[in-house]
């Protein structure tokens, strides 16, 4: 058994967008990448096919019922296999990149609930959701685009999603660290060029160099999160070097 997303959501189409476009369509075309989404009204019993209704005690907004979600979710579960169901809500534990790498590992579906509205009828999160994330700390219209940003993130980490041109073992954020400048022709643009070393030719030291300017941009930009970085005793030597 393998990662696979299921998501149920009264936007289908924003998913079929998105997944439908560059690198994950092909993952999706060589199942090395499984999604599959459902239509929340698919999941009514009425005639209007009503996914919301109006808030108890009052105030502004529609509140999303939850006998469509329970229906989705159980017709989903039919299946018997094994999910973690996750609600996405600024009120959820903030998404990183270490959480990818743990939900790709786990081997399990992840089942996505999104959200419209003013918010889900609570008894969803007591009796329904396993874990709530939030991809930052602002608001949306709904949890179609966090949990785009999810399945996106952990869709690269599976081998074989990204070619050796787009390859993630050299690239920053493995390292714990932010990204090295990058620079591509022409050698000079407005007077402004390339560093020499770059173009030497002599990969020891373009390895060097990268790793210098990501330790150095880590430090000015995210100090915090240079203490969880895999750092090698030559990056403790630059660190120093840095004065640190
Ligand atoms: N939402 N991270 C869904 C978010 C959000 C976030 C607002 C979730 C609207 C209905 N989701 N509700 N930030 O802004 O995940």
């Amino acid at each position: 058994m393998n990662i696979g997303f299921d998501i149920i959501t009264i936007f289908p189409g924003i998913f079929h967008a998105y997944l439908g476009e560059s690198i994950l369509k092909k993952a999706l075309q060589k199942k090395l990448l499984d999604v599959k989404v459902y239509n929340l009204r698919d999941f009514t019993t009425d005639r209007h096919k009503t996914v919301d209704d109006y808030p108890y005690g009052g105030g502004p907004g529609m509140v999303m019922k939850i006998e469509p979600i329970y229906n989705a979710v159980h017709a989903i579960k039919a299946d018997g296999l094994e999910r973690q169901i996750v609600m996405l809500s600024p009120q959820g534990k903030i998404y990183n990149q270490a959480m990818a790498e743990e939900m790709l590992k786990e081997k399990r579906r992840v089942l996505f609930i999104c959200g419209r509205y003013e918010g889900i009828d609570e008894r969803v999160r007591e009796s329904i959701v396993d874990e709530e994330i939030s991809i930052g700390d602002y608001v949306m219209t709904g949890g179609e685009l966090a949990a785009l940003v999810i399945i996106d993130s952990i869709a690269r980490l599976i081998p074989g999603v990204l070619g050796d041109e787009e390859s993630i073992k050299e690239e920053s954020f493995t390292w714990g660290l932010l990204d090295y400048p990058h620079y591509t022709r022409p050698p000079e643009f407005m007077g402004m060029k390339v560093p020499d070393v770059l173009l030497s030719g002599n990969h020891r030291e373009i390895y060097k160099w990268r790793r210098r300017q990501a330790i150095r941009r880590t430090l000015e930009r995210r100090p915090e999160i240079l203490k969880n970085a895999k750092l090698t005793d030559e990056d403790i030597e630059i660190l120093k070097e840095e004065g640190l």
